[in-house]
């Protein structure tokens, strides 16, 4: 039984827990950083406690904190949402031994897939696809470049803890390799604190396809189809949407079979998201298990009607999965686009500042989760996301004109924001063929 859980985290997703956690009849505790104390997630909590200065590293990323917070107001369970703590072993590991819920796998999972050039090895040992590369890990440049001359050219190097494309290159020419190799290195020692690197084909303009899935403690796996995230820019996805339109229903089954084998390779609890490549012959091959909640996953919500974060604490609590895989009905389309304080002009800076007036649609099919208001002050210490806008319709054409249609109605006054150019997006005619890969951005923006 979890009757009050401690939310690690702020903004928009601290708000949407609260809510299920307001529904499931559990109490909340909010912990608030020095620059939170007007904050949405601060008000509506239960409880709230201060555990800090404004920078994370002092507040929402200070395990001895929350852990104080956590007894001091005797909440038997942590969700971590996502960003901060949320893929922290030590973390979870530590909730452990306070017999604290962690709500997400345990901390032998989250450590497990954190090792990318591991979970390839175990992926590999249970049948699932990868890319072609490296078994063995990497810590030299004279070793790696007989391994990629092996390979052959182009080959992406990586950080075995890395993710978000820190410490990743692509090597297009042999007589880049070694230079190359110390730059990625250089980059794992100084963000990660490791050296351990792998190898692997370069997949030239794929598509991200990544599958959601829910796992219970008794060994129950079920998929719930997946999201499209091809839309992104220097690794930060801007659109998200459900069905692919990459994926035929062949496609769709193998890869999400292969999904769920992915989970029960890892032996994977709670809600968990396997990521794929999808290449140009339609061929996918396992990235990596993202073991938090993912910011769209809203996206899936709309298709399925399940409450993700519900059954996160459900499964957590020990009940068992009351979903079975003939249960989920993948319905319509669904997209989201995440607006940002940020000029896409400078760069995509960031934008922090007080919100003079802001208007916010509503209608049929929209969901716009945020925790921003008229009058409040975005602080410059976080991310810069201050709405998620999720629109549901009965295919992807009517999704697009939803889209456009609520963007084009919202208003945010004081702030510079993506607005526009998230519209632009929804009105590009290569986006609304559906001809998107990762490259999409680039291609037709350029790189500001
Ligand atoms: C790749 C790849 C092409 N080939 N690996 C980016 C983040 C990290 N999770 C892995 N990433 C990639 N790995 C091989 N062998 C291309 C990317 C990639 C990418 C992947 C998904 C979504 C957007 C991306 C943007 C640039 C590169």
């Amino acid at each position: 039984m979890i009757n009050k859980i401690l939310i690690a985290n702020r903004g928009e997703i601290a708000v949407r827990i609260i809510r299920a956690c307001r529904e499931l009849g559990i109490r909340t505790v909010a912990v608030y950083s020095e620059a939170d104390r007007d904050a949405l997630h601060t008000q509506l909590a239960d409880e709230s406690v201060c555990i800090g200065k404004a920078q994370a590293s002092d507040s929402y990323l200070n395990i001895e904190r929350i852990l104080s917070a956590t007894v001091a107001t005797h909440a038997d369970a942590i969700h971590p949402g996502f960003g901060f703590l949320s893929e922290n072993s030590k973390f979870a590991e530590l909730c452990e031994k306070c017999n604290i819920t962690f709500i997400g796998p345990s901390s032998e999972v989250i450590e497990k897939t954190g090792n990318k050039q591991e979970a390839r090895n175990t992926m590999i040992a249970a049948g699932v696809p990868v890319i072609p590369g490296t078994k063995e890990p990497v810590y030299t440049p004279e070793q790696g470049q007989e391994l990629a001359d092996g390979i052959g050219y182009p080959v992406m190097i990586k950080a075995a803890l890395g993710g978000g494309g820190k410490g990743m290159r692509v090597v297009r020419d042999a007589a880049d390799f070694q230079r190359e190799f110390n730059n990625a290195q250089r980059e794992s020692v100084n963000g990660f604190g490791d050296n351990t690197m792998y190898i692997e084909k370069y997949i030239e303009e794929p598509r991200h396809i990544e599958f959601q899935i829910l796992a219970d403690n008794y060994g129950n796996v079920i998929h719930l189809g997946e999201r499209d995230c091809s839309i992104q820019r220097n690794h930060q996805k801007m659109v998200e949407e459900s069905p692919s339109i990459a994926l035929n229903e062949d496609i769709r089954k193998r890869m999400g079979e292969t999904a769920i084998k992915a989970a029960k390779a890892v032996n994977y609890t709670n809600a968990g998201t396997v990521e794929f490549l999808l290449d140009k012959n339609n061929d996918f091959y396992f990235m990596e298990v993202n073991t938090r909640i993912q910011v769209e996953h809203g996206v899936t919500e709309l298709m399925t009607g399940i409450d993700l974060i519900k059954e996160q604490i459900r499964i957590a609590a020990g009940e068992k999965l009351d979903i079975s895989q003939e249960d989920v009905r993948l319905t319509g389309a669904a997209i989201e686009v995440r607006i940002n304080a940020e000029d896409p002009y400078k760069k995509f800076a960031p934008c922090p500042g007080t919100i003079t007036d802001i208007h916010i649609p509503g209608g049929n099919g929209v969901r716009i989760d945020t925790a921003v208001y008229t009058g409040y002050t975005i602080p410059p210490f976080y991310d810069s996301m201050i709405l998620k806008v999720m629109v549901h319709d009965r295919d992807r054409a009517s999704v697009i004109a939803k889209m456009r249609s609520v963007l084009g109605e919202i208003v945010i006054e004081g702030v510079t924001t993506n607005l526009d150019f998230q519209y632009e997006i929804c009105n590009n005619e290569k986006f609304i063929q559906g001809n998107i890969t990762t490259d999409f951005i680039a291609q037709e923006f350029g790189n500001r």
